[in-house]
Protein backbone atom coordinates (compact mmCIF):
# COMPACT_ATOMS: atom_id res chain seq x y z
CA UNK A 1 0.00 0.00 0.00
CA UNK A 2 1.71 3.69 -0.78
CA UNK A 3 0.01 6.98 0.18
CA UNK A 4 0.06 9.90 -2.08
CA UNK A 5 1.78 12.98 -1.27
CA UNK A 6 -0.75 15.92 -0.84
CA UNK A 7 0.99 18.74 -2.30
CA UNK A 8 -0.34 22.20 -1.41
CA UNK A 9 -2.70 23.99 -3.44
CA UNK A 10 0.10 26.06 -5.59
CA UNK A 11 2.09 23.04 -5.62
CA UNK A 12 0.44 20.72 -7.50
CA UNK A 13 3.47 18.86 -9.35
CA UNK A 14 6.64 19.27 -10.43
CA UNK A 15 5.18 21.25 -13.69
CA UNK A 16 2.69 23.09 -12.04
CA UNK A 17 5.64 24.04 -9.72
CA UNK A 18 8.12 25.17 -12.50
CA UNK A 19 5.48 26.86 -14.30
CA UNK A 20 4.16 29.28 -10.51
CA UNK A 21 8.30 29.83 -10.00
CA UNK A 22 8.40 31.62 -13.55
CA UNK A 23 5.95 34.21 -11.78
CA UNK A 24 8.08 34.52 -8.42
CA UNK A 25 11.14 34.68 -9.95
CA UNK A 26 10.05 37.48 -12.29
CA UNK A 27 8.29 39.56 -9.24
CA UNK A 28 11.95 38.77 -7.16
CA UNK A 29 13.60 40.09 -10.14
CA UNK A 30 11.06 43.43 -10.32
CA UNK A 31 11.72 44.25 -6.57
CA UNK A 32 15.95 43.83 -7.88
CA UNK A 33 16.52 40.68 -6.54
CA UNK A 34 19.51 38.66 -8.31
CA UNK A 35 19.27 35.56 -10.18
CA UNK A 36 21.81 32.94 -10.24
CA UNK A 37 21.15 30.16 -12.76
CA UNK A 38 23.23 26.83 -11.95
CA UNK A 39 23.68 23.46 -12.86
CA UNK A 40 25.21 20.62 -10.63
CA UNK A 41 25.13 19.57 -6.97
CA UNK A 42 29.08 20.69 -6.68
CA UNK A 43 28.09 24.77 -7.21
CA UNK A 44 27.98 25.93 -2.91
CA UNK A 45 24.54 27.45 -3.00
CA UNK A 46 25.69 29.31 0.19
CA UNK A 47 27.96 32.00 -1.58
CA UNK A 48 25.24 32.74 -3.61
CA UNK A 49 22.45 33.01 -1.45
CA UNK A 50 25.14 35.13 0.45
CA UNK A 51 25.31 37.65 -2.26
CA UNK A 52 21.85 38.31 -1.52
CA UNK A 53 20.83 36.29 -5.15
CA UNK A 54 18.63 33.31 -5.40
CA UNK A 55 19.55 30.43 -7.45
CA UNK A 56 17.59 28.08 -9.72
CA UNK A 57 18.41 25.00 -11.13
CA UNK A 58 18.53 25.61 -15.09
CA UNK A 59 18.63 21.41 -15.62
CA UNK A 60 16.98 20.45 -18.45
CA UNK A 61 14.21 17.75 -17.88
CA UNK A 62 12.55 17.82 -20.66
CA UNK A 63 13.08 16.39 -24.56
CA UNK A 64 10.89 19.69 -26.54
CA UNK A 65 13.93 21.87 -26.67
CA UNK A 66 16.58 18.92 -27.80
CA UNK A 67 15.92 20.17 -31.59
CA UNK A 68 17.34 23.32 -30.94
CA UNK A 69 20.13 22.56 -28.96
CA UNK A 70 21.30 19.85 -32.18
CA UNK A 71 21.78 22.53 -34.46
CA UNK A 72 24.98 23.42 -32.16
CA UNK A 73 25.79 20.40 -30.20
CA UNK A 74 26.41 16.89 -30.98
CA UNK A 75 23.45 14.34 -31.35
CA UNK A 76 25.47 11.75 -29.51
CA UNK A 77 25.35 13.86 -26.25
CA UNK A 78 23.63 13.64 -22.98
CA UNK A 79 20.45 15.01 -22.88
CA UNK A 80 20.22 16.31 -19.40
CA UNK A 81 23.05 18.87 -21.53
CA UNK A 82 21.23 19.32 -24.58
CA UNK A 83 17.73 20.10 -22.85
CA UNK A 84 19.49 22.47 -21.26
CA UNK A 85 21.19 24.22 -23.47
CA UNK A 86 17.76 24.11 -25.87
CA UNK A 87 16.27 25.60 -23.29
CA UNK A 88 18.46 28.19 -23.36
CA UNK A 89 19.49 29.16 -26.60
CA UNK A 90 15.57 28.92 -27.82
CA UNK A 91 15.05 31.38 -25.36
CA UNK A 92 12.00 29.41 -24.00
CA UNK A 93 13.30 28.88 -20.03
CA UNK A 94 12.04 32.06 -18.23
CA UNK A 95 14.67 31.00 -15.38
CA UNK A 96 17.33 31.56 -17.78
CA UNK A 97 16.42 34.59 -19.26
CA UNK A 98 15.83 35.89 -16.06
CA UNK A 99 19.14 34.58 -14.97
CA UNK A 100 22.04 37.59 -14.14
CA UNK A 101 24.93 35.02 -14.14
CA UNK A 102 25.57 31.14 -15.10
CA UNK A 103 27.44 29.49 -12.47
CA UNK A 104 28.68 26.32 -13.55
CA UNK A 105 31.57 23.56 -13.08
CA UNK A 106 33.95 22.03 -14.92
CA UNK A 107 32.37 18.37 -14.34
CA UNK A 108 32.17 16.51 -17.61
CA UNK A 109 33.67 17.47 -21.00
CA UNK A 110 29.94 17.95 -22.26
CA UNK A 111 28.73 19.98 -20.13
CA UNK A 112 31.57 22.60 -19.51
CA UNK A 113 32.26 22.70 -23.11
CA UNK A 114 28.92 23.81 -22.94
CA UNK A 115 29.20 26.88 -20.74
CA UNK A 116 31.24 28.09 -23.85
CA UNK A 117 28.77 28.32 -25.63
CA UNK A 118 25.94 29.59 -23.01
CA UNK A 119 28.89 32.70 -22.11
CA UNK A 120 27.73 33.92 -25.31
CA UNK A 121 24.65 33.76 -23.98
CA UNK A 122 24.58 35.10 -20.69
CA UNK A 123 27.35 36.06 -18.41
CA UNK A 124 29.02 32.71 -17.22
CA UNK A 125 31.49 31.89 -14.63
CA UNK A 126 32.49 28.35 -14.84
CA UNK A 127 34.26 27.11 -11.30
CA UNK A 128 37.29 24.73 -12.24
CA UNK A 129 36.51 21.35 -10.32
CA UNK A 130 39.90 19.39 -9.57
CA UNK A 131 39.35 15.55 -10.58
CA UNK A 132 40.30 14.05 -7.30
CA UNK A 133 38.93 14.81 -3.75
CA UNK A 134 42.46 14.63 -1.77
CA UNK A 135 43.08 16.69 1.53
CA UNK A 136 46.21 18.55 0.26
CA UNK A 137 46.29 19.27 -3.86
CA UNK A 138 42.67 19.46 -4.43
CA UNK A 139 41.55 21.01 -1.34
CA UNK A 140 43.88 24.31 -2.05
CA UNK A 141 42.69 24.42 -5.77
CA UNK A 142 38.97 23.92 -4.96
CA UNK A 143 39.43 26.70 -2.21
CA UNK A 144 41.11 28.88 -4.68
CA UNK A 145 37.87 28.68 -6.92
CA UNK A 146 35.47 29.29 -4.29
CA UNK A 147 37.75 32.08 -3.50
CA UNK A 148 37.34 32.98 -7.05
CA UNK A 149 33.29 32.67 -7.02
CA UNK A 150 32.91 35.07 -4.03
CA UNK A 151 34.88 38.02 -5.42
CA UNK A 152 32.98 37.30 -8.68
CA UNK A 153 29.75 37.64 -7.00
CA UNK A 154 30.96 40.86 -5.02
CA UNK A 155 31.90 42.62 -8.15
CA UNK A 156 28.46 41.25 -9.94
CA UNK A 157 26.15 42.20 -7.38
CA UNK A 158 28.06 45.03 -6.15
CA UNK A 159 27.92 43.18 -2.46
CA UNK A 160 30.55 42.48 0.09
CA UNK A 161 30.16 38.69 1.08
CA UNK A 162 30.78 39.02 4.53
CA UNK A 163 31.91 36.19 7.41
CA UNK A 164 29.00 36.48 9.69
CA UNK A 165 26.56 36.51 6.59
CA UNK A 166 28.37 33.50 5.11
CA UNK A 167 27.93 31.73 8.00
CA UNK A 168 24.63 32.61 8.81
CA UNK A 169 23.65 30.93 5.49
CA UNK A 170 25.50 27.92 6.24
CA UNK A 171 23.46 27.54 9.21
CA UNK A 172 19.90 27.94 7.12
CA UNK A 173 21.20 25.70 4.48
CA UNK A 174 22.36 22.99 7.09
CA UNK A 175 18.61 23.55 8.83
CA UNK A 176 17.11 23.07 5.62
CA UNK A 177 19.59 19.73 4.93
CA UNK A 178 18.30 18.08 7.89
CA UNK A 179 14.84 18.73 6.85
CA UNK A 180 15.13 17.43 3.63
CA UNK A 181 16.97 14.35 5.01
CA UNK A 182 14.23 13.63 7.16
CA UNK A 183 11.92 13.59 4.56
CA UNK A 184 14.01 11.35 2.50
CA UNK A 185 14.33 8.72 5.16
CA UNK A 186 10.48 8.08 5.30
CA UNK A 187 11.98 5.36 2.62
CA UNK A 188 13.87 3.45 5.83
CA UNK A 189 9.99 2.93 6.88
CA UNK A 190 8.78 -0.47 5.82
CA UNK A 191 6.42 -0.18 4.36
CA UNK A 192 7.72 3.27 2.77
CA UNK A 193 4.82 5.45 3.24
CA UNK A 194 5.69 7.44 0.33
CA UNK A 195 6.11 6.90 -3.47
CA UNK A 196 9.59 6.87 -4.75
CA UNK A 197 8.45 9.26 -7.93
CA UNK A 198 6.27 11.17 -5.39
CA UNK A 199 9.60 11.99 -3.33
CA UNK A 200 11.55 13.05 -6.55
CA UNK A 201 8.84 15.11 -8.07
CA UNK A 202 8.31 17.01 -4.55
CA UNK A 203 12.32 17.51 -4.36
CA UNK A 204 12.74 18.98 -7.88
CA UNK A 205 9.76 20.82 -7.40
CA UNK A 206 11.09 22.78 -4.44
CA UNK A 207 13.93 24.33 -6.64
CA UNK A 208 11.66 26.76 -7.98
CA UNK A 209 10.09 27.54 -4.93
CA UNK A 210 12.16 30.51 -3.37
CA UNK A 211 10.66 31.13 -0.19
CA UNK A 212 13.26 28.92 2.01
CA UNK A 213 11.53 28.96 5.04
CA UNK A 214 8.01 28.20 3.96
CA UNK A 215 9.83 25.32 1.79
CA UNK A 216 11.61 23.74 5.25
CA UNK A 217 7.68 24.11 7.15
CA UNK A 218 5.87 22.29 4.31
CA UNK A 219 8.49 19.98 4.22
CA UNK A 220 8.37 19.36 8.06
CA UNK A 221 4.51 18.92 7.94
CA UNK A 222 4.53 16.29 5.33
CA UNK A 223 7.09 14.64 6.95
CA UNK A 224 4.68 14.30 10.39
CA UNK A 225 1.84 13.54 8.40
CA UNK A 226 3.15 10.56 6.53
CA UNK A 227 5.36 9.16 9.96
CA UNK A 228 1.81 9.13 11.47
CA UNK A 229 0.43 7.09 8.74
CA UNK A 230 2.69 4.71 8.78
CA UNK A 231 2.55 4.74 12.98
CA UNK A 232 -1.58 4.08 12.65
CA UNK A 233 -1.48 2.40 10.06
CA UNK A 234 1.28 0.89 7.91
CA UNK A 235 3.28 -0.82 11.18
CA UNK A 236 3.77 -4.08 11.47
CA UNK A 237 1.44 -5.21 8.30
CA UNK A 238 3.49 -7.00 5.39
CA UNK A 239 4.23 -5.90 1.68
CA UNK A 240 5.58 -8.78 -1.40
CA UNK A 241 6.45 -5.25 -2.95
CA UNK A 242 10.11 -5.34 -3.38
CA UNK A 243 12.47 -2.51 -2.22
CA UNK A 244 14.41 -0.81 -4.71
CA UNK A 245 17.57 2.09 -4.56
CA UNK A 246 17.87 4.06 -7.78
CA UNK A 247 21.57 5.09 -8.36
CA UNK A 248 23.27 6.82 -11.24
CA UNK A 249 22.41 10.25 -13.53
CA UNK A 250 19.94 12.87 -12.07
CA UNK A 251 16.61 11.55 -13.25
CA UNK A 252 14.19 14.29 -13.15
CA UNK A 253 14.22 13.99 -16.71
CA UNK A 254 13.18 9.96 -17.30
CA UNK A 255 10.75 10.15 -13.87
CA UNK A 256 7.92 8.97 -15.99
CA UNK A 257 9.38 6.35 -18.09
CA UNK A 258 11.76 5.14 -15.39
CA UNK A 259 10.16 5.99 -11.80
CA UNK A 260 6.78 5.29 -12.67
CA UNK A 261 7.24 2.09 -14.55
CA UNK A 262 9.23 0.43 -11.49
CA UNK A 263 6.39 1.68 -8.98
CA UNK A 264 3.31 0.83 -11.79
CA UNK A 265 5.28 -2.67 -12.03
CA UNK A 266 4.70 -3.05 -8.14
CA UNK A 267 8.17 -2.36 -6.43
CA UNK A 268 8.64 0.86 -4.21
CA UNK A 269 11.38 3.19 -4.67
CA UNK A 270 12.41 3.60 -1.31
CA UNK A 271 16.07 5.46 -1.77
CA UNK A 272 17.49 7.66 -4.34
CA UNK A 273 21.42 7.79 -4.30
CA UNK A 274 21.46 10.05 -7.27
CA UNK A 275 23.84 13.29 -6.51
CA UNK A 276 20.16 15.61 -5.30
CA UNK A 277 19.20 12.57 -2.93
CA UNK A 278 20.17 10.97 0.31
CA UNK A 279 23.83 11.69 -0.31
CA UNK A 280 24.36 15.10 -0.30
CA UNK A 281 22.02 15.66 2.82
CA UNK A 282 23.69 13.26 5.24
CA UNK A 283 26.85 15.58 5.56
CA UNK A 284 26.42 19.34 6.56
CA UNK A 285 28.83 22.01 6.45
CA UNK A 286 30.98 22.39 9.46
CA UNK A 287 29.70 25.56 11.12
CA UNK A 288 32.87 25.45 13.61
CA UNK A 289 35.39 26.33 11.32
CA UNK A 290 36.47 28.89 8.57
CA UNK A 291 33.47 29.08 6.64
CA UNK A 292 35.18 29.15 3.10
CA UNK A 293 37.45 26.12 4.24
CA UNK A 294 34.18 24.30 5.75
CA UNK A 295 32.30 24.76 2.06
CA UNK A 296 35.42 23.52 0.31
CA UNK A 297 35.81 20.72 2.34
CA UNK A 298 31.80 20.30 1.88
CA UNK A 299 31.67 20.80 -2.13
CA UNK A 300 35.06 18.71 -2.82
CA UNK A 301 33.50 15.57 -1.07
CA UNK A 302 30.21 15.36 -3.35
CA UNK A 303 30.38 11.68 -4.54
CA UNK A 304 30.03 12.02 -8.13
CA UNK A 305 31.47 9.69 -11.14
CA UNK A 306 33.25 12.74 -12.70
CA UNK A 307 35.72 12.22 -9.48
CA UNK A 308 38.60 9.67 -9.77
CA UNK A 309 38.61 7.73 -7.75
CA UNK A 310 35.19 7.98 -6.36
CA UNK A 311 35.30 6.14 -3.19
CA UNK A 312 32.20 8.06 -1.32
CA UNK A 313 29.58 7.00 -3.70
CA UNK A 314 30.33 3.34 -2.22
CA UNK A 315 30.56 4.27 1.06
CA UNK A 316 27.08 5.58 0.60
CA UNK A 317 25.78 2.66 -1.27
CA UNK A 318 27.18 0.19 0.94
CA UNK A 319 25.45 2.06 3.99
CA UNK A 320 22.35 2.91 2.14
CA UNK A 321 21.23 -0.68 0.78
CA UNK A 322 21.19 -1.75 4.66
CA UNK A 323 19.75 1.10 6.00
CA UNK A 324 16.77 1.11 3.61
CA UNK A 325 16.48 -2.93 3.41
CA UNK A 326 17.28 -2.65 -0.62
CA UNK A 327 15.96 -5.62 -2.42
CA UNK A 328 17.37 -4.56 -5.77
CA UNK A 329 18.89 -1.91 -7.17
CA UNK A 330 18.72 0.15 -10.64
CA UNK A 331 20.80 2.34 -11.88
CA UNK A 332 20.09 4.76 -14.43
CA UNK A 333 22.51 6.34 -16.70
CA UNK A 334 21.72 9.15 -19.06
CA UNK A 335 23.02 7.95 -22.78
CA UNK A 336 26.93 9.47 -23.41
CA UNK A 337 27.34 9.66 -19.78
CA UNK A 338 30.61 8.23 -20.11
CA UNK A 339 31.32 8.67 -16.38
CA UNK A 340 28.65 7.03 -15.04
CA UNK A 341 28.59 4.57 -17.52
CA UNK A 342 32.18 3.58 -17.65
CA UNK A 343 31.88 3.73 -12.94
CA UNK A 344 29.00 1.36 -13.32
CA UNK A 345 31.05 -1.72 -14.18
CA UNK A 346 32.03 -1.59 -10.91
CA UNK A 347 28.95 -0.54 -9.16
CA UNK A 348 27.44 -3.39 -10.73
CA UNK A 349 30.19 -5.67 -9.00
CA UNK A 350 30.30 -3.68 -5.72
CA UNK A 351 26.13 -4.26 -5.60
CA UNK A 352 26.30 -8.34 -6.76
CA UNK A 353 29.49 -9.40 -5.34
CA UNK A 354 29.81 -7.28 -2.37
CA UNK A 355 26.20 -6.73 -1.09
CA UNK A 356 25.03 -9.85 -2.89
CA UNK A 357 22.22 -7.87 -4.52
CA UNK A 358 20.23 -8.20 -8.62
CA UNK A 359 21.61 -5.15 -10.06
CA UNK A 360 20.00 -3.75 -13.31
CA UNK A 361 21.69 -1.13 -15.57
CA UNK A 362 19.28 1.30 -17.82
CA UNK A 363 20.73 3.55 -20.21
CA UNK A 364 17.98 5.75 -21.56
CA UNK A 365 17.79 9.45 -22.74
CA UNK A 366 14.95 11.66 -22.64
CA UNK A 367 12.36 10.16 -25.88
CA UNK A 368 9.66 7.90 -25.24
CA UNK A 369 11.34 5.60 -27.96
CA UNK A 370 12.40 3.09 -25.77
CA UNK A 371 9.56 2.79 -23.11
CA UNK A 372 8.52 -0.57 -24.63
CA UNK A 373 11.79 -1.76 -24.09
CA UNK A 374 12.54 -0.38 -20.44
CA UNK A 375 9.00 -1.77 -19.68
CA UNK A 376 10.12 -5.47 -20.18
CA UNK A 377 13.28 -4.95 -18.60
CA UNK A 378 11.87 -3.89 -15.66
CA UNK A 379 9.01 -6.65 -15.43
CA UNK A 380 11.79 -8.93 -15.80
CA UNK A 381 14.29 -7.71 -13.48
CA UNK A 382 11.40 -7.36 -10.44
CA UNK A 383 10.27 -11.25 -11.49
CA UNK A 384 13.91 -12.08 -9.80
CA UNK A 385 12.97 -10.40 -6.28
S1 LIG B 1 27.18 16.21 -9.18
S2 LIG B 1 25.64 13.98 -11.49
S3 LIG B 1 24.67 17.39 -11.26
S4 LIG B 1 27.86 16.53 -12.63
S5 LIG B 1 24.42 13.00 -16.67
S6 LIG B 1 25.57 16.28 -17.49
S7 LIG B 1 27.64 14.02 -15.59
S8 LIG B 1 27.01 13.53 -19.03
S9 LIG B 1 24.46 15.78 -14.31
FE1 LIG B 1 25.68 15.91 -12.62
FE2 LIG B 1 26.84 17.56 -10.92
FE3 LIG B 1 27.57 15.00 -11.03
FE4 LIG B 1 25.23 15.63 -10.06
FE5 LIG B 1 27.44 15.12 -17.52
FE6 LIG B 1 26.58 12.69 -17.00
FE7 LIG B 1 25.05 14.32 -18.36
FE8 LIG B 1 25.53 14.77 -15.81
Amino acid sequence: MTYMLKLPENFESYEEARREGFLKVKALKERGTPVVGIFCTYTPIELIHAAGAVAVSLCGTSDIPIPHAEKHLPKNLCPLIKSSYGFAVSETCPYFYFSDLIVGETTCDGKKKMYELLGELRPTHVMHLPQGQDKDHAFKYWREELVRLKEVLEEKFNIEITEEILREEIKERNHERKVLLDFYELGKLNPSPISGREVNETMEALGFQFDRRSQCNFIEERTRELKDKYENELKGTKTNRPRILITGCPVGGVREKVLKTIEDSGADIVAFENCSGVREKMVLVNETIDPIDALTEKYLNVSCSVMTPNPRRFQALDEMIDEYEIDGVIEVVLQACHTFSVESYNVKRFITEKKNKPYLYIETDYSKLDMGQIDTRINAFLEIL
